[in-house]
């Protein structure tokens, strides 16, 4: 077998699956712990809510963990942390992902997934900021992600595989949330590709493709964990009424301010179904 450091998810002789496999054995060398059984990823506006999970008793550099990408800005890849539950389950917690947008390609997306799948996790917990179509889901609101419409044009899943997607957003899981948080929405994720927000049209037409939420992220990883077979739960952090929903234009510390506004509530709820899962 090739080393870690060997392997290079970009080439396409490379079997991302291998890579994921290299990637597992370096965090549990540097955590201790040979198999984690929840990850979540946090997206815009999760950050401040991630506390509420538990100290972690190990945090794992990106740069140090085969296949995850080189920092765009230096000194600034990412950490993981690994997190015991009071469960006795372990959790770990992605702080950053790879967007579609950065251009670094699908295998790099997904590769936190498929990372998580090889380190023993049964479940991914996927969250994300975006922009609410409904105007009544104001900033700061919490929403769970029912099924979504990939407007990527591109799919994580390599060959001849044909991986269902009926079930993709664990409806089990959905209803765990719903029992913490009986005012929980449900809606559909639209991811586009970005890195600019919709026009007013583009989220019209979401609308009328049944989209309720619009975002540049977890769609390809959601169908990346199927095909690994995970359990998936989606939660979307409403940050902006989607373009043209209000009268507002879009602004990237509105983001970070519903995220700061929200975090009480999202890490509340983030920790108590993680605690049940
Ligand atoms: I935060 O309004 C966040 N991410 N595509 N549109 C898209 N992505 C987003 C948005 C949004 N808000």
């Amino acid at each position: 077998m090739t080393s870690g450091a060997d392997l290079d998810l970009d080439d396409p002789r490379t079997d991302p699956q291998e890579v994921a496999r290299a990637a597992a054995a370096v965090i549990a060398e540097r955590t201790g712990a040979d198999r984690h059984d929840i990850a979540l990823v946090l997206g815009s506006g999760w950050k401040p809510a991630a506390d509420a999970l538990g100290a972690a008793d190990a945090e794992v550099d990106h740069a140090d963990v085969p296949g995850f990408s080189a920092a765009a800005v230096a000194g600034h890849s990412g950490t993981m942390r690994s997190i015991p539950l009071a469960s006795g389950r372990r959790a770990l917690v992605y702080g950053t992902r790879t967007h579609y947008y950065e251009g670094k390609g699908v295998r790099s997306v997904v590769h936190a997934v498929r990372t998580a799948a090889a380190a023993g996790c049964s479940t991914v917990v996927l969250t994300n900021g975006c922009g609410g179509l409904r105007p009544e889901w104001a900033p700061g609101t919490p929403v769970l992600i029912g099924d979504h419409i990939n407007l990527t044009a591109t799919s994580p899943v390599e060959g001849a595989n044909f991986v269902d997607l009926t079930d993709l957003y664990s409806a089990r899981l959905r209803d765990l949330a719903r029992e913490i948080d009986p005012s929980l929405d449900e809606g559909v994720y639209v991811q586009f590709p970005g890195p600019h927000y919709e026009t007013p049209a583009e989220v019209r037409m979401a609308r009328v493709l049944g989209g309720d939420l619009v975002g540049m992220s977890t769609a390809l990883e959601a169908i990346a964990a199927r095909q690994a077979g995970l359990e998936v739960l989606g939660v979307s952090l409403v940050t902006n009424a989607a373009a043209g929903i209000s009268e507002n234009p879009l602004d990237h510390q509105e983001v970070l301010d519903a995220g700061q506004a929200a975090a009480q509530r999202c890490g509340e709820l983030l920790a108590r179904i993680v605690e049940r899962i």
